[in-house]
């Protein structure tokens, strides 16, 4: 059977895989509906929700909006930090840092849904691994300006030591775009998160495309 859980581990195993992430706080100030549509329009395939210091209602509109939106175009749905959100609007999945609930509890109020788990370094990866994660964010690969992480860049080689370390699928984040994604696909990330790459750009649509098409780049036909 296809669960929300299959098809998100699916998705961000695909080669080559994109992972939007729509905050509205890096948007440049254009509206939530817009960049929403041009996401979706660029062909993204996951877009996790991500609204960080709103009201608990706006964030759970913004996610109905989402939620109807992704839907209607086949595209698999997250919610950044806030389970009860997930839940009451039918998200394919939730994605959880170290201080959010933890995992276990998460497991046994999502179910069949998705569950993904930021991790810094490799115990976070291994613990993530062992509670049952179905794909951990690792991050931040390179400096980015989006997140106050607390981390120093992770970089790739240590990048490729978690792919090493765990067969969970691997979302990379921080600081890839258009022009490094390609090292990163290489070194073990599964998957590319994007937020300013995508978001600043001056067309959305326009720039979720060509990262889509590194698909069918040179260096994509070695891996
Ligand atoms: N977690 C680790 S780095 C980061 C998050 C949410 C920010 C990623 O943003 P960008 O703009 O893609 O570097
Ligand atoms: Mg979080």
């Amino acid at each position: 059977m296809s669960t929300s859980r299959n098809l998100l581990v699916r998705a961000v195993t695909r080669p080559h895989s994109l992972y939007a992430i729509l905050d509205p706080a890096q948007s440049r100030g254009r509206p939530f509906p817009s960049i929403l549509s041009a996401l979706l329009k660029g062909g993204a395939s996951v877009i996790q929700l991500r609204a960080k210091g709103i009201p608990t209602r706006e964030f759970f509109q913004l996610a109905v909006e989402t939620r109807r939106h992704t839907s209607a175009a086949g595209c698999l749905f997250i919610v950044n930090d806030r389970l009860d959100i997930a839940l009451s609007t039918g998200a394919d999945g939730v994605h959880l840092g170290q201080g959010d609930l933890p995992l276990a509890v998460a497991r046994r109020l999502m179910g069949d849904r998705g569950i993904g788990i930021s991790t810094h370094d490799l115990d976070q990866a291994k613990d993530a691994e062992r509670g049952g994660a179905d794909y951990i964010g690792f991050g931040p690969i390179f400096g980015t300006a989006t997140k106050h992480t607390g981390y120093p860049p992770r970089g790739l080689p240590m990048l490729k030591k978690i792919r090493k370390a765990t067969n969970l699928p691997i979302v990379a984040i921080g600081g890839i775009s258009e022009q490094n994604a390609g090292m990163v696909w290489e070194a073990g990330g599964n998957s590319v998160a994007m937020i300013g790459e995508l978001l600043r750009a001056e067309n959305i649509a326009e720039k979720v495309r060509r990262i889509l098409a590194l698909r069918q780049a040179p260096f994509a036909s070695s891996s």
